[in-house]
Parts: structure tokens; sequence; C-alpha cells
């Protein structure tokens, strides 16, 4: 046994839409289990997806990374906004294009309305970008406080996703 924390569940969501999307969401993998404490469990398929708010912008693609850990959240967060930063990504516009987004969907147990890490993401629930994929490696997960995956996801069939077979991704 290490540390305080049992192991627990986290949900990752992955999004690029500037350059070499795949190589930011394949460095982005690479970069979150590089380093020790985080165990990969799955790896969704790629699906590219028509960009939700924001400017006008390209389309997106997007996965979502399924892991266990014993960190806790502030550190993991950490993690994913290095692996951002690894990859070259500059904030600038919110909800505006970018190299590669890294948001913390769900921890196992955790429920927070802090900005700095909100628990469940505030916007996943509203979003078949995210739970698409993440019904493919989970199909029974739930959002706390939301509901099921695959019933929030039935009444999103107006948002464009397309799966793409030709790409995958690789712990
Ligand atoms: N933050 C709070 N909670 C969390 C969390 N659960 N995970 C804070 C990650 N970060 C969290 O994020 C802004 C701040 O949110 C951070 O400082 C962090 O402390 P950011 O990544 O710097 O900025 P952002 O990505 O522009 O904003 P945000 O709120 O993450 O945007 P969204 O909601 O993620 O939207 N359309 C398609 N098809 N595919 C996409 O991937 N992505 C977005 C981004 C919009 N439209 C999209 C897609
Ligand atoms: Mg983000």
């Amino acid at each position: 046994m290490n540390g305080l924390i049992p192991p627990r569940r986290v949900v990752l969501s992955l999004g690029s839409n500037v350059g070499d999307r795949m190589g930011a969401l394949q460095g982005a993998v690479d970069g979150l289990f590089d380093a020790p404490g985080l165990d990969p469990v799955s790896l969704s398929p790629v699906y590219e997806t028509a960009p939700v708010g924001g400017p006008e912008q390209g389309p997106f693609l997007n996965a979502v990374v399924t892991a266990d850990t014993r960190m806790p959240a502030d550190v993991l967060l950490e993690r994913a906004q290095s692996v951002e930063e690894a990859l070259g990504r500059v904030r600038d516009v919110r909800w505006g294009p970018r190299t590669l987004d890294v948001d913390i969907i769900a921890v196992e147990g955790e429920r927070s309305d802090d900005p700095r890490l909100t628990l469940p993401h505030p916007r996943a629930h509203e979003r078949a970008f995210v739970l698409r994929p993440w019904s493919d490696v989970d199909p029974g997960a739930e959002i706390p406080g939301r509901g099921a995956v695959r019933e929030l996801l039935a009444g999103l069939a107006d948002q464009e996703l397309r799966r793409r077979d030709d790409l995958v991704l690789r712990v």
C-alpha cells in the first residue's frame, strides 16, 4: 500500500482541433501514462466531432481514457495541464481552437463545485463528444446527479460525430 487514498477510477476526455490532431491525442496518452501513479484501464475509439460552442472552428478529434489512480484529484489536474502544455497548447479564446484539451470528467466518489476543478465536469452531461466514447468503454457509466451516460446520450442525437476506425490510440 502506498499513500492514504485507495485506487479510484477516473475518466479523462481528450480533444484536439488544430494541427496534427491524432498526434496530439496520442501524445496526451503517452504523457499521461509515462509517469507512475496513473494506470490505464481503457482507451476509447477516436471520434471526429463537430465543434460545440465557441467561435467558428474546425472539427475535433475526441476520445476518452479511463484509468485507476491513488493521486488526489488536484494532482491529476496538474498532470493533465502539464500534458496540455507539453503538447504546445496556447490558452487564448475560451472554447476556441486548441492543439490539446485534457479535461477531467469524473473521479470516482468525488464531487466538487470548485471552479479550479469541478467534478463531475459541469458540461460533460450535455456533450456527445464526451458521452459517446465514454459509453463505448463503460456502457454502464453514470454521472452522479445527472444520470446514466447512455440515456443522456440518447437526448443528444443532433450533435454530429463519426467514429474513425482508421485512428487507434495505444498505451
Ligand atoms: N477546470 C474546472 N473543472 C475542470 C475539470 N473537471 N477538468 C478548470 C479540467 N479543468 C477544469 O480550462 C479552464 C479552467 O477550467 C482550468 O483552469 C481548470 O482549472 P481550460 O482547459 O484552460 O480552458 P478551456 O478548455 O477553453 O475551457 P473548458 O471549460 O475546459 O472548455 P470545455 O468546456 O472543455 O470546452 N467541441 C467538440 N466537438 N470537441 C471538444 O473537445 N471542446 C471544447 C472545450 C468546446 N467544444 C468542443 C470541444
Ligand atoms: Mg479544458
